[in-house]
C-alpha cells in the first residue's frame, strides 16, 4: 500500500510540473513579417528580443522599460496606415499565454501604441494561412468589433504590461496549434495618431501543439516535384524550356532535343541540368529499344521535360511517349537523393497525369525496392489532368523503418498509346498516433516533454 501511496505522490508531482511546463516561456522567436520605422535604434526585434526587460532577457513578466529604444515603432510616416507585426514561433505550440507590453517612451509620449488590434494565427511558415482568431467582439480585453483593445502603458516607474484575455474567442482551436501570430493594429493607434503603431514588448509561453485527431499531416519535400527546376549547367542559373520546347529526359548535362533552354541571365543554351530527378532502370529502357537514339550511357535520358501553357503545377511537366508514337520503352524517372527515412506511419504519394500512353508508374521506393501500396487510386486518362494517389500504411512498411525513400515515376515498359503527361508530385506523412496511453503513462511523457521543451531550449 505504501508504494501505491508513493507512487500517487510522484503522479501528482508530475501533474504539477506539467501544469507549469505548460506555461514556458518560449525562446528562440523571430520576425516574420513587421511595418518597419523611420528609426533604426527602434526596429520590429526590439518587441520580441527582451530588450527593455529585466536584464534585457525575455520573460512573459517584468516591468518593461520607459525607453523609445527598447521598443518597436514604425515612424511619422503618414503613408504607413496599417501597423502590422507578425511573430514566428520557430516551432509548433499550444499557446496559453501571450503578454503584451504597450509601447512605452519616456515622459509623457507613453501614451501611445497599438489600441484596437486584430490578431491572427497560422499554423505554418505561410501568412496566407492566418485565420483571424476573434471574428465576434467577444473576449472582455475586446472593443467590440472582434479586435482587442490594448491598454496604454502607464506614466508610473514600473510596467508590467498584461496578458491578452483570449477567452471566449471564436476561433480558440488557432491557439492549440500555432507557429506565426500577426498582431495587425491598422491605422487607429492611442494618442490620436495614426503614426503610433508601436509595442514594448511581446511574448509568448505555451507547450507542444494539441493536434485534434491524432497527428497531422506532414508534407515531405519533392525536390523539382513540379518539375519547374532547371539550371544553366554548372551554375545556379535558373532557367526554362523556350515555349514549344522539349528536353532529353532529365538530370545534369540534359541536352535539348528540340528549341533551346532560356535562363535568367538572358543567355541560352542547348543544355541544362534538370535538378531532382535521374533516369530509372537503364538496363530495362535499352532492353526495349525505344530510346529514339539518345545517349543510353547514364540512362537519364528517358522521356522529356516540355513546357506548354497548361501545366497545373507552373508552366513545366515530364512527358513520355509511348509504343503508339514509337516508343515502347516509355520513360522512368528516379529521384535523384533520398527524400526520407522511413518512418512508422502513413504516407500518402500523389501525382497529377493527363494523357493517352500507359501503363503510368507513380511508385515510392524503399532502398531501391517498389513499396506495396495499402491502396491506390490510378485515374482513366484523358485530356484533362487528374491527380491520382497511393497511401502506404505501417503494415506495408513492416521491416524497412530506416531505410531511404525515393519516388519512381513516368510512363512503364511495353507502353502503349501515344504520350502522358506528369507533373505536381508530392509526398506527405502522417505519423502513427500513440495508443490510448494510462494517466501514468500520460504524467511519463508529459515529463519527456519536459525535456524535449528543455533540449529545445539549448538549441537555440
Ligand atoms: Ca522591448
Ligand atoms: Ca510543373
Amino acid at each position: 500500500m505504501k508504494t501505491t501511496r508513493s507512487m500517487l505522490m510522484v503522479v501528482m508531482t508530475m501533474a504539477v510540473m506539467i501544469g507549469s511546463a505548460s506555461a514556458a516561456l518560449i525562446t528562440g522567436t523571430t520576425i516574420q513579417s513587421a511595418t518597419t520605422g523611420l528609426n533604426a535604434d527602434m526596429g520590429p526585434e526590439k518587441a520580441i528580443n527582451g530588450v527593455g526587460l529585466p536584464g534585457d532577457i525575455p520573460a512573459l513578466s517584468g516591468s518593461h522599460l520607459q525607453n523609445y529604444a527598447a521598443n518597436w515603432w514604425t515612424g511619422w510616416s503618414s503613408a504607413v496606415t496599417d501597423w502590422q507585426i507578425t511573430v514566428d514561433l520557430e516551432d509548433n505550440f499550444a499557446l496559453d499565454t501571450i503578454h503584451v507590453w504597450n509601447y512605452r517612451e519616456g515622459g509623457t509620449l507613453n501614451n501611445r501604441g497599438l489600441r484596437n488590434v486584430e490578431i491572427y494565427v497560422s499554423p505554418d511558415e505561410d501568412e496566407n494561412n492566418l485565420v483571424k482568431l476573434n471574428t465576434n467582439g467577444s473576449g472582455t480585453q475586446d472593443n467590440g468589433s472582434g479586435d482587442f483593445l490594448f491598454p496604454v502603458a502607464p506614466g508610473t516607474s514600473e510596467y508590467l504590461g498584461f496578458d491578452l484575455d483570449t477567452s471566449g474567442v471564436t476561433n480558440a482551436s488557432l491557439l492549440d496549434n500555432a507557429r506565426l501570430v500577426r498582431l495587425d493594429g491598422g491605422p487607429d493607434n492611442h494618442d490620436g495618431g495614426s503614426t503610433w503603431g508601436g509595442l514594448a514588448e511581446i511574448q509568448f509561453g505555451g507547450g507542444d501543439p494539441v493536434t485534434g485527431g491524432g497527428p497531422s499531416p506532414v508534407d515531405i519535400p519533392v525536390p523539382n516535384g513540379s518539375f519547374e527546376d532547371l539550371y544553366k549547367p554548372g551554375t545556379t542559373i535558373a532557367g526554362k524550356v523556350a515555349i514549344g520546347g522539349w528536353t532529353q529526359g532529365v538530370g545534369p548535362d540534359c541536352p535539348i532535343d528540340s528549341g533551346q533552354y532560356e535562363f535568367d541571365d538572358s543567355t541560352t543554351g542547348t543544355a541544362a541540368d534538370i535538378a531532382g530527378w535521374i533516369g530509372a532502370d537503364r538496363d530495362g529502357w535499352i532492353a526495349e529499344g525505344g530510346t529514339y537514339g539518345r545517349d543510353q550511357t547514364t540512362g537519364n535520358l528517358q522521356g522529356s521535360i516540355g513546357r506548354q501553357s497548361d501545366a497545373p503545377d507552373g508552366v513545366q511537366y515530364y512527358l513520355s511517349n509511348g509504343g503508339g508514337w514509337g516508343n515502347p520503352a516509355g520513360g522512368l524517372i528516379v529521384s535523384d537523393a533520398p527524400l526520407a527515412a522511413v518512418e512508422n506511419g502513413t504516407y500518402t504519394l500523389s501525382m497529377w497525369a493527363n494523357g493517352a500512353a500507359n501503363p503510368i508508374v507513380l511508385d515510392l521506393l524503399a532502398d531501391g525496392v517498389v513499396v506495396t501500396p495499402t491502396s491506390s487510386v490510378d485515374p482513366t486518362l484523358s485530356g484533362e489532368w487528374q491527380e491520382f494517389s497511393r497511401t502506404y500504411d505501417p503494415a506495408s512498411l513492416a521491416g524497412l523503418i530506416g531505410q531511404d525513400l525515393t519516388i519512381q515515376l513516368g510512363l512503364g515498359r511495353e507502353a502503349e498509346g501515344s504520350q502522358s503527361h506528369f507533373d505536381s508530385v508530392s509526398l506527405s506523412f502522417t505519423a502513427s498516433a500513440v495508443p490510448e496511453p494510462s494517466t501514468f503513462v500520460l504524467a511519463a511523457l508529459g515529463l519527456l516533454g519536459l525535456g524535449l521543451v528543455a533540449r529545445r531550449r539549448k538549441q537555440r
